[in-house]
């Protein structure tokens, strides 16, 4: 009898959640994502319009408090009871970040399906290591986490919510942290709100799936690139080249009643090269698993820089 075996037991408990209702959570992420972000919303109008209704995405990106339980394992959570994998640890000592991605499960897409339900994307989930903040800045994070200590188990339907699981700052509060971590103060004021999601480029099935031929168009449609460290980041080993576009921004009610302008959410590019090794593969034949996988630290770093008031205020062009 299968059911008296603990082994088998243990085996499946990396599962245990149905494909349609994590499907359904993603599609909920992305909703809330779309309603506040009207770039996203209009870059992927744009890419379906040449590109017909296929795309698929590379990762979606979260970011968390490194504290008290708040960090990556707060949200991971979900991932791994939907058989996600955790892979590579990514480190930022100047950003006083670090990063985990995670692999999806062997699913296949829902047929036809684009979006969330095409293939299942990676995750890349950060955390600001709050221990190395200054005093006043950990104050601040660990009076809202610590007054909703209960907030971190419903990281994933905070995220598909779009609703905070502490209370809204004082704005005070959030120019605190602005100051020391425009992470931090994104954070603070978006949550667990999907950062962004990225296109998978490579898949993409007309001329845009090269990302220099995806950037010109986009910057011909008149939209504004993340130009930090150049606009196509590419890793050292030169098979992963990554863009963005810069954040959003939406009017934020603070809990002292002052409303301004905060950091939203942007959308990414990505485009993952045929590894070295399978070369001679042919082009019908390539699938995901022969692509440089994973992420790259010094792509990621500037990547951050999405939602830092440098970027927002740069004009386009
Ligand atoms: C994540 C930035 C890094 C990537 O794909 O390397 C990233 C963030 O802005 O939270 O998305
Ligand atoms: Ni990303």
């Amino acid at each position: 009898d299968s059911s008296m075996s603990s082994n088998n037991d243990s085996r499946e408990s990396s599962s245990k959640v149905a494909e349609s209702f994590f499907r359904s959570v993603l599609g909920q992420m992305e909703t809330v994502y779309l309603n506040r972000n009207p770039t996203p919303k209009s870059v992927l109008e744009l890419v379906r319009s040449v590109d017909g209704d296929q795309l698929c995405y590379d990762h979606l990106a979260f970011r968390t408090f490194g504290v008290s339980g708040y960090g990556i394992d707060s949200l991971a959570s979900f991932f791994l009871d939907y058989g996600y994998t955790p892979m590579d640890e990514l480190k930022f000592p100047a950003k006083k970040l670090r990063a985990l991605w995670f692999a999806p499960p062997d699913v296949s897409a829902i047929p036809g399906g684009s979006g969330v339900n095409g293939p299942l994307p990676r995750v890349f989930i950060s955390e600001l290591l709050v221990d190395q903040m200054s005093s006043q800045t950990q104050d601040v994070i660990r009076k809202y986490t610590q007054a909703s200590p209960n907030g971190k188990k419903y990281a994933a339907l905070s995220s598909a919510l779009g609703t905070l699981t502490w209370e809204k700052p004082l704005s005070s509060e959030f120019e605190q942290l602005a100051r020391e971590s425009e992470y931090a103060a994104w954070t603070l004021v978006n949550g667990y709100a999907l950062n962004h999601v990225t296109i998978s480029v490579h898949r993409l099935k007309s001329h845009l799936n090269k990302i220099k031929k995806l950037n010109q168009f986009l910057e011909e449609k008149g939209l504004k690139l993340n130009s930090e460290g150049g606009v196509l980041k590419v890793s050292p080993d030169g098979g992963l080249l990554q863009s963005s576009t810069v954040a959003d921004s939406i009017s934020f009610k603070f809990a002292d009643g002052v409303t301004k302008s905060i950091p939203c959410s942007y959308i990414e590019f990505a485009e993952r090269l045929v590894l070295p090794q399978y070369q001679n593969v042919p082009e019908s034949e390539i699938r995901e698993s022969h692509r440089r996988d994973g992420f790259e630290v010094g792509n990621a770093d500037k990547i951050f820089e999405s939602t830092f008031q440098e970027q927002l205020s740069r004009r386009a062009g």
